[in-house]
């Protein structure tokens, strides 16, 4: 396997070349596509709920693990998740003017955000737990249409676990998967003359978007002590078709306590709770159906 470094975009560019590059790659690196202090307050507030856990280092300017590492379903893991999950910031994050500009350079003018979003704790000493190579249209169980958005809320250098991208891997549809160990759970299926992936440091606030089929993965975090914090959600042009897993807080189904209710409790604004109650093309399991489905496992 070897790497190059991400290939660049910028808004400026304009949308034209922009879309042409997606297209072809399957993925935009963009630098400073949400403003850094958009992304600081976001920060500030993930690691209110991290604390005392995950400090922040005024000196070194990261995220700091404190305790003992831990990855998602780990009891610790599930005991802070709800708490970010419930931040109105973490939400409204995804609904904000300048994030609905990315969206719409792939999804037009309407962009659909989905209701799922996600945060991510990346902690040290978890080697082999990263996000293995997948595909979200699998995850997600979408069309080609959907894309994904991800965040860099600090800076991530190497041995921190960046994000790395298959480039054009999206023209050669859906593969086949097998269970792994990691975020996820799934791993796709890599092709042999698939060798060349593209990474690279992100400053805060640089931005990735996927196509639903580029495959992408992490790289494991090898740092000494910084938890690599990132967030992202997933996005189509309003009225493509939606799976109902997708309506769900992440973990939701497995977390008791962690509904739309425990989420809502504490926020100020009615806004984008619930807002995607009338979406016109819902499919796959209602709610009794989810429900019993997590019960039985
Ligand atoms: O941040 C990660 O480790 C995983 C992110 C990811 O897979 C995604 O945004 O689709």
């Amino acid at each position: 396997m070897s790497t190059q470094p991400f290939i660049a975009s910028t808004l400026s560019e304009g949308e034209t070349i922009l879309k042409k590059r997606f297209a072809d790659l399957g993925y935009l690196f963009i630098k400073n596509g949400v403003a850094a202090e958009h992304c600081q307050s976001l920060l500030d507030d993930v690691l209110a709920e991290l604390s005392p856990h995950v400090e922040w280092s005024p000196d070194r300017l990261l995220p700091t693990l404190k305790g003992e590492p831990f990855y998602e379903t780990d009891p610790l893991f599930d005991e802070i998740y709800p708490e970010i999950q419930a931040l109105e910031s973490f939400h409204q994050f995804f609904h904000h003017e300048s994030v609905h500009q990315l969206m719409q350079i792939t999804s037009g003018e309407n962009p659909f955000v989905y209701p799922m979003k996600m945060a991510r704790i990346s902690t040290p000493k978890k080697l082999g737990y990263e996000t293995p190579p997948h595909q979200d249209a699998h995850s997600h169980q979408a069309p080609e249409s959907m894309c994904g958005i991800w965040v860099a809320l600090h800076e991530v250098t190497e041995n921190m676990g960046r994000l790395m991208v298959l480039p054009k891997s999206h023209k050669r549809g859906i593969r086949p998967v097998h269970q792994a160990q990691g975020v996820g759970g799934v791993q796709c299926e890599i092709y042999d003359d698939e060798t060349l992936w593209h990474t690279g440091n992100v400053e805060q606030g640089d931005v990735i978007l996927f196509h639903a089929c580029c495959v992408h993965k992490a790289e494991p975090n090898r740092s000494e002590d910084v938890v690599r914090l990132s967030v992202d959600t997933r996005f189509c042009p309003y009225g493509e078709p939606l799976f109902t897993s997708n309506l769900y807080p992440h973990h939701g189904l497995r977390i008791p306590k962690l509904d739309w209710n425990y989420i809502y409790k504490n926020w100020a604004s009615p806004a984008h709770q619930f807002y995607w109650k009338d979406y016109p093309d819902l499919h796959g399991p209602d709610d009794s159906q989810w429900i019993a489905l997590a019960a039985s496992k």
